[in-house]
């Protein structure tokens, strides 16, 4: 465990004793996540191919016997909230302990015998950027209730548990990615999955080593998936698969799709969508192909076809992701595209390890020059998954 490590979780279990009295049974972590390519497939029944983040959720927790499930955040000015584990009751509450609360709800409607626990987070993943903050708090308490009632789960079991909190628990329609790849990501790899069935392969990604980077930009519009664009546009490609005969989109074939498309000729918003799913299928075994060939920098075209096909067909960009995505080409990236559910929140951008500085000026320079806030640029290097940081 790197020193930095062992310091956050020094004093995540130094400040839930403060709070609760005596020290936690162990601290857990799990991280947010950057998309580098299949968006909005996952509902789709797609592929998708995050990374984790070294930004990170991490939960003190201790067990407790009598049905009380005491919460408190380190990131939100409010007290412990103290609830009954038999009290949970789905979309009930609107706050940020409802995604604690929903995976504890999650668990027990699973059958799992979780009878209380107090609970301290901190999270060093920027809320609202698209880089699924709320799915790094629900694997963590996951994890942590994991080991300590022996349940046993797996990481992707947990995954769709913390899927079932968010989907019914909090009310957001999102799809499964996020939490798999906060449960599941490795260190120097992105997870290429199948979300049909959850199938994971580890691809190399190790940018460092090959002379590249990966820069986020967080372009601090806030985006939020309970709103309804985000289910809209789930709700048009389940229209999309019905008009077509299948169970999901993942099952229109790349080389029958000109024939769906003619099939959708009198819905044009159902051709758009359909277009952008099966595409982007497409481009993310392309991306897995070039990655596994070791050609790296290749994946570059992919990505800005990607965020072509977000703004055009899908239509989930806006002008800050669109400004990021024109800069970085123009200033000579590999590659760049909006990453997450859209609406604002964060791009990527591939590039050489020696033109980061200038494209990291000339996007701030265009923010500045356009009227925007001034965006949050940073590197993301492929980091480990959820996992326990300390026992008792
Ligand atoms: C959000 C959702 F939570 C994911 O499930 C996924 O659909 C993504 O948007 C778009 O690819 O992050």
């Amino acid at each position: 465990m790197s020193e930095d490590v062992a310091a956050v979780a020094q004093a995540v279990a130094g400040r839930f004793r403060e709070l609760y009295g005596a020290g936690p049974e162990g601290v857990w972590a799990a991280p947010g996540r950057v998309n580098l390519i299949g968006e909005h497939t996952d509902y789709n029944d797609g592929f998708v191919m995050p990374f984790a983040l070294p930004h990170q959720a991490v939960a003190a927790v201790s067990r407790r016997d009598d049905g009380v499930l005491r919460l408190h955040s380190a990131d939100i000015d409010a007290g412990v909230a103290e609830l009954r584990v038999a009290d949970l009751l789905p979309e009930s509450d609107k706050g940020w302990t409802a995604y604690p609360s929903g995976v504890v709800w999650a668990l027990r409607e699973a059958g799992h015998e979780v009878t209380g626990a107090d609970i301290h987070l901190a999270s060093t993943v920027p809320a609202g950027a698209g880089l699924s903050s709320s799915a790094a708090l629900e694997v963590v308490v996951a994890l942590a209730l994991n080991d300590l009632f022996g349940l046993e789960l797996r990481g992707w079991q947990l995954a769709r548990l913390c899927q079932r909190a968010e989907n019914v628990y909090v009310g957001a329609p999102v799809g499964i990615m996020d939490q798999t790849a906060s449960a599941c990501c490795e260190a120097g790899h992105a997870l290429f999955l199948d979300t049909r069935d959850l199938a994971q392969r580890q691809i190399p990604f190790d940018l460092a080593a090959e002379g590249l980077r990966l820069l986020v930009v967080d372009t601090r519009v806030k985006h939020s998936h309970s709103e309804g664009e985000y289910g809209k546009r789930r709700a048009g490609c389940e229209r999309g698969a019905a008009l077509l005969g299948v169970d999901a989109l993942r099952d229109v074939p790349y080389d029958a799709l000109d024939e769906a498309l003619e099939r959708l000729a009198d819905d044009e918003e159902a051709l758009r969508l359909v277009r952008h799913v099966v595409t982007e299928d497409q481009r993310v075994e392309r991306a897995v192909a070039l990655l596994e060939s070791g050609e790296t920098r290749a994946i570059g075209p992919v990505l800005y076809e990607g965020h072509a096909s977000l703004r055009d067909d899908f239509r989930i960009s806006c002008p800050e992701l669109d400004l990021v995505v024109d800069t970085a080409s123009a200033a000579g990236a590999l590659g760049a595209r909006m990453t997450g559910g859209g609406f604002g929140g964060s791009a990527i951008v591939l590039t050489e390890a020696a033109a980061v500085d200038t494209l990291t000026e000339a996007v701030t320079r265009a923010f500045a020059k356009a009227g925007f806030r001034t965006p949050r640029v940073f590197e993301a290097v492929p980091s480990p998954g959820a996992r326990r940081l300390r026992r008792a």
